[in-house]
């Protein structure tokens, strides 16, 4: 699957300059008010933004992997909740649907997720269950020909605006095998959400507890109709998220060393330009090597996810997949830190960018996987190799 490429081109320059011209600009009353204005998401709607990664057949744009990583890379060049707005359809809340769905599961909710009319959120985190997902403790038990949902979901992105959600939820046993993936829409009786989360950057995002209390889904709104394999639906749909976060780390990277540039290009002292002096300039060296070192390094991971059939799981892939999130995230971290650095005491006042995104890029080092989870992952994939 893929766009062709003369309307990817045009697509990733409309993007561009979206980023540059309607988001860019809108970024200090994101972070005032914190919330993205309804005028900016009618037009993230008209340009398609929400089915970006859905088949044409149900109504998307039908990117593959390589594109969306393209996208993604502009779209973190603007603050995270623009892109956080429609991420979670393009990505781990509708991908689930996407890779294991029935048919019938995919044409009911992939039309509406693509037109943006139905927004999904995917819910796995838990109070006790955040980085150990597989012990997750959420109940679902059979009740003729429904599951009665019992239990908490934590941080879940986009909750308040989603309309259903992908939600993660133990039918079995213990451990991954017991775990099934759910289709739950959020007017379902029993679901309420919890207030608020107030976090450290990101605002305007949206994330908060999801609580079911005797919650009835259908049996039929299990992903791909049958019960146990909702853990490793979420691990697929976590590979592709996690690759795709590697990719807005390097766009968010190359917009903190644009701004870094340009006020060592404006900024004097001792009489000249600090760019001019070398302590300068190799905080920026240092930047734009690594940032180019972890692009080139997601762009090749995303031809080796599109060389695979898009719901298959690949051990070698997903262990690339985590050292790409592990390197993205770190490196961007690293770039915002000496971001700041070269803006000196400026780059600690709220009105420069950079004091935003050092805020706003930590969080990619926690979410869809710490760098912990990411460690983990390619340490065991090295150790099961001859
Ligand atoms: N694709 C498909 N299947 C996968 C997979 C992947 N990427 N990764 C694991 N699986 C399968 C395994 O093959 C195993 O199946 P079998 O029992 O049939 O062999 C099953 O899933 C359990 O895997 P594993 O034993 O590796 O599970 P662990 O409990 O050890 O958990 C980690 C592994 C820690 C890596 C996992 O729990 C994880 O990613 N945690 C972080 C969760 C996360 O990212 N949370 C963020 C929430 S979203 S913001």
């Amino acid at each position: 699957m893929a766009l062709d490429a003369e309307s990817f081109e045009l697509l990733l320059a409309t993007v561009q300059r979206f980023v540059r011209e309607r988001l860019v600009p809108a970024e200090n009353h994101l972070e005032e008010h914190d919330e993205v204005p309804a005028d900016i998401v009618k037009d993230m709607k008209d340009m398609g933004l929400f089915g970006l990664t859905v088949p044409e057949e149900y109504g998307g744009i039908g990117l593959s992997v390589s594109q969306e990583v393209q996208v993604n890379y502009e779209l973190g060049r603007t603050a995270p909740a623009f892109r956080s707005v429609f991420g979670t359809n393009i990505g781990i809340g509708s991908q689930g649907i996407l890779m294991d769905g029935t048919p019938e599961q995919k044409a009911l909710y992939l039309p509406q997720v693509a037109s943006g009319e139905l927004v999904m959120s995917f819910a796995l985190t838990e109070p006790d269950a955040g980085t150990d997902a597989a012990a997750l403790k959420t109940r679902a038990e059979l009740d003729g020909e429904h599951y009665v949902l019992n239990g908490t979901k934590r941080f879940i992105t986009n909750a308040p605006r989603a309309g259903a959600f992908t939600l993660m939820a133990r039918t079995g046993g213990p451990g991954a095998s017991g775990i099934s993936a759910f289709i739950v829409p959020s007017n379902t009786p029993g679901l309420k959400l919890g207030k608020k989360d107030k976090k450290m950057g990101q605002r305007g995002t949206m994330t908060c507890d999801v609580i079911m209390e005797n919650t009835r889904v259908p049996a039929a709104n299990i992903i791909g109709g049958v019960p146990g394999e909702g853990f490793k639906t979420a691990m697929k749909v976590l590979d592709r998220g996690r690759l795709n976060i590697s990719a807005v780390s390097c766009g968010t990277a190359s917009r903190i060393l644009d701004e870094s540039a340009r006020y060592a290009r404006e900024r004097k002292q001792f009489g000249k330009a600090i760019g001019e002096f070398q302590l300068i300039q190799a905080m920026l060296a240092d930047s734009q090597a690594e940032l180019l070192a972890g692009w080139s390094l997601v762009q090749d991971v995303a031809k080796r996810f599109d060389a695979k059939p898009a719901h298959v799981s690949d051990a070698d892939v997903s262990m690339r997949v985590s050292c790409a999130k592990l390197f993205c995230t770190e490196m961007v971290g690293r770039v915002a830190d000496r971001g700041v650095q070269v803006h000196g005491g400026a780059g600690y006042i709220n009105e420069y960018p950079v004091e935003r995104f050092y805020r706003d890029v930590r969080l990619l080092r926690l979410y869809e996987g710490t760098t912990q989870v990411q460690q983990l992952i390619i340490g065991r994939a090295l150790l099961r190799q001859d």
